[in-house]
């Protein structure tokens, strides 16, 4: 049974108003509110090593060395000029940031940026522990949640009787109690313009705004502020001279359409003036299910099949075992490669009949492995189900359905 804490979505609205028509005619203005926590997988590790306060401090992946303890007692922590190997930082605190330090970025590179750094290694299951608990905390005073991953949801606070900064506050305070840890958040009337928010005043900020304030307070920011301008599009932008996101707003729509094709140069124009209409999605459901891993070495599709090989039906068991577990067969398996030079691609194959069979997967993966390009060295191999159906739901389906879709 699922719990329906939101009032239902209208579904006579079409969640894109025609283009003719501004938003505020459409639907009474909403309050949406994005909330994320700050520096959250290093804040955690903080709240176990409370002595790192205050000093640059990144977490790493799970292969990195944890804290030894010493013969005086005390704690030896790694520094991440001591650190050889291939990982990434996963996060790091704002005193780390403030020396280049930032996600994603390789380990031994930040270490040239500030080798005296602490190296920490990343504990997933405090993360999600927190995760579970800052969400939990939100619940109670705002049960409309769309959950966006560890450290981020929106909450529609549209029905809630409490002005906005003092239920922000009410907010934040709840999270704090509950986890020790700060957050910010934005509110405004959409998911776009919330989660643009929450970053502006970062950390432990509050930042409200409403549609009148778009040009002042969002147009001078940069274009990839915009969540889904990615840097492919952003760089696309960039050689049409549109830098912020006044200057997307100002771009003729058409000249979006035409450089991004019909939906995505509309979609451009529209979130350049802070329209977003999307409704909160508040399912559990999850939209897929992977597992993806980095090698400690790059292998190669010939010269290290056997290994390859190995660790590839590994990967496949494992997303068969995860969907088994959570209820789920998938209609979709998908392979991500990334190659030596960090090229990704991605591959994916419909299924006829819906699996959480480890054979299957291993069969589909293995057959969209077919159609990649497998000369360079990989980096990583991922494999992913998606077209996710309740495992008891694809089991009612009648049978002449499924046999009718089996291939010939
Ligand atoms: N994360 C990760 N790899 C990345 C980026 C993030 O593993 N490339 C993890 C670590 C982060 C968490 O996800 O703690 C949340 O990501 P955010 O982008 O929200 O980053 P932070 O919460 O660390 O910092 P901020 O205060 O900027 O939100
Ligand atoms: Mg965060």
């Amino acid at each position: 049974m699922k719990d329906e804490p939101c009032p239902l979505p209208d579904d006579s609205r079409s969640p894109v108003p025609p283009a003719d028509l501004p938003a505020a005619a459409a639907a009474p203005e909403r309050r949406i509110a994005h909330l994320d926590m700050d520096a959250f997988f290093a804040s955690v590790e903080l709240l176990h090593y409370p002595e790192l306060r205050g000093r640059p401090v990144v977490v790493g992946g799970r292969a990195v060395d944890r804290p030894r303890r010493q013969a005086d007692g005390s704690l030896h922590f790694a520094r991440l000029r001591d650190y050889v190997g291939r990982g990434v930082i996963t996060t790091s605190t704002y005193e780390a940031r403030a020396l280049g330090v930032f996600s994603g970025m390789g380990l031994m590179k930040a270490a040239q940026l500030a080798p005296d750094a602490i190296l920490l290694p990343a504990n997933f299951d405090a993360y999600r522990d927190y995760s579970r608990r800052f969400k939990a905390a939100v619940a109670a005073i705002a049960p409309c949640i769309e959950d966006r991953g560890i450290d981020e949801i929106y909450i529609d606070l549209s029905h809630i009787e409490e002005a906005t900064l003092p239920l922000a506050r009410r907010l934040k305070a709840a999270v704090l109690a509950a986890t020790g840890l700060t957050c910010s958040i934005g509110i405004t009337p959409n998911k776009l313009l919330s989660k643009i928010c929450s970053d502006l005043d970062k950390p432990d900020g509050i930042t409200v705004l409403g549609m009148e304030e778009v040009p002042t307070r969002i147009w001078p920011l940069a274009a990839k502020k915009i969540n889904g301008i990615g840097p492919k599009a952003n760089e696309r932008l960039g050689q049409l001279g549109i830098h912020s996101i006044g200057d997307l707003a100002a771009a003729p729509p058409e000249m979006l359409v035409q450089h991004f094709g019909r939906s995505t140069g509309a979609w451009l124009h529209r979130a350049a003036h802070g329209i977003d209409e999307r409704p909160l999605s508040t399912s559990r459901e999850p939209k897929s299910i992977s597992r993806e891993s980095t090698f400690s070495r790059d292998l190669h599709a010939r010269h290290d099949r056997a290994e390859l090989s190995e660790i590839f039906t590994g990967m496949c068991l494992r997303v068969a075992d995860d969907l088994a577990r959570q209820g789920y067969v998938a209609r979709t398996i998908g392979i991500k490669l990334r190659y030596a030079d960090f090229q990704s691609v991605t591959r994916d194959l419909t299924l006829a009949v819906p699996t959480a069979d480890g054979a299957a997967i291993r069969k589909a993966a293995g057959e969209c492995l077919k159609r990649v390009p497998l000369q360079q060295r990989l980096r990583l191999l991922g494999v992913r189900a998606s077209s996710l159906l309740p495992a008891a739901a694809a089991a009612a389906l009648p049978a002449p359905l499924v046999q009718a879709e089996l291939p010939l």
